[in-house]
């Protein structure tokens, strides 16, 4: 290939979006991208990028140009060997990819929804009257990994012990994402421990017989898959369930704490509680990025690119174009908010959305109808990974309505 009339035809960045700098403050560098054009060549991994909405989108939705099934992160595994065995529906293609997404859809259903309700009704109300009789505490580990760890594990029918491992697990899995750099590596290195208990958590004995773990089993009993198949789909529960809500409840805490007026509205109108999260989700994007491999020649703006290339696409940034959106860097929770793609879009958005939004709207009601105030009590502090976007201490105090 011609290096000089590349250069001429196509943009090209020497922005790293996986460098502790983009990781603090991603949003100059978004605006960047965006500005650059349609896609953009990341000159450090010899990959592209899209980071404006209509082009996030288009790549979300053309899944027979822009594959899963060669990895949804920077590694092809057309070319390397995967960290671990690949995901039955992150990681694949229609048709097998409808088959698995089938079964957890069905086990994350409207119905399924209804009967854990009235569960986290009663442990979202039990923390937040905790967290009001403390008035201080750090709304990441009191309140954001707290409560989804006080409902998830129990809604999918896991024993108590060794749920120390979810969320080193998960965050491997996001970590392993991302490029070869340090935050992957050293993850991958301490993995074994939390990948041998959470593959052993897979196992139907392992599971309670009336938890959303189990129904996978169940429909391994049904030939909706097969009973190799199941542990491998609880495996995904496990992976995308934990840390996703905690970081878009992370998300949802350091948006009214930032924005009091929004928390102020939805005080007065609890009602207001899941538009509050879904904004959150498109202001913060706790999952920030994920790749995409062509499999065939395709054209995106004036570039040409071949087949079997990976394609960057930055979910936060499509949620701020202000192509597409009317003041983006605004929080404001009566936004009509749909169309984002904090979850994704197309035949891979997140099967899981009703579980996190049921979680999320249930605790920002409880804590709405408590609180009057939420303040941060000093500065926040970041957790790095090459996939999630979330903090790992957000000093609060809050005050009783
Ligand atoms: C992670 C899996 C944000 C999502 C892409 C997270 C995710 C989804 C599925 C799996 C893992 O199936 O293992």
């Amino acid at each position: 290939m011609n290096a000089t009339a590349e250069a001429k035809s196509c943009p090209t960045s020497s922005i790293d979006p996986f460098s502790h700098e983009f990781l603090t403050d991603p949003y100059p560098f978004h605006h960047d991208l965006r500005e650059a054009g349609p896609v953009v060549r990341l000159q450090k991994y010899g990959i592209w990028a899209v980071a404006r909405y209509e082009d996030v989108h288009r790549t979300f939705h053309d899944w027979q140009t822009f594959c899963s099934s060669r990895g949804v992160g920077m590694s092809d595994f057309a070319k390397e060997k995967p960290w671990r065995p690949p995901s039955l529906v992150l990681e694949k293609d229609p048709p097998e990819h409808e088959r698995a997404r089938r079964v957890l859809s069905k086990v994350l259903s409207p119905v399924v929804m209804k009967t854990l309700r009235d569960g986290f009704v009663r442990a979202a109300a039990a923390k937040a009257d905790e967290l009001v009789e403390r008035r201080e505490f750090d709304a990441i580990s009191d309140l954001a990994q707290a409560f989804p760890l006080s409902v998830f594990p129990d809604a999918v029918g896991m024993r108590q012990e060794g749920r120390e491992h979810l969320l080193p697990y998960a965050g491997t899995v996001f970590n392993a994402f991302g490029p070869d750099n340090e935050l992957r590596r050293q993850a991958i290195e301490r993995a074994a421990p939390h990948v041998q208990w959470v593959t052993e958590q897979c196992q139907r004995a392992n599971l309670a017989p009336d938890g959303i773990g189990a129904k996978i089993h169940d429909a391994a009993d049904a030939g909706e898959i097969t009973h190799e198949e199941a542990p491998l789909l609880v495996r995904s529960l496990l992976s995308a369930g934990l840390d996703t809500t905690v970081n878009g409840f992370g998300a949802a805490i350091y948006c009214v704490a930032r924005f009091p007026d929004q928390w102020s509205k939805l005080r007065k109108s609890p009602g207001l509680a899941r538009g509050a999260f879904e904004e959150a989700i498109r202001f913060e994007s706790p999952v920030q990025t994920f790749f995409r491999t062509t499999t065939r020649a395709v054209s995106i703006g004036d570039v040409e690119l071949g087949e079997g290339e990976k394609i960057l696409m930055l979910l936060a940034s499509a949620n701020r174009d202000p192509r597409k959106w009317d003041r983006p860097d605004e929080y404001d929770i009566e936004r009509r908010v749909s169309g984002h793609v904090g979850f994704g879009s197309g035949i891979h958005m997140c099967v899981g959305q009703l579980l996190a939004r049921l979680e999320a709207e249930v605790f920002l009601t409880e804590l709405a109808k408590r609180v009057n105030t939420i303040e941060m009590t000093g500065e926040p502090t970041r957790a790095y990974n090459n996939t999630l976007r979330g903090l790992d201490r957000l000093p609060v105090r809050i005050t009783p309505n």
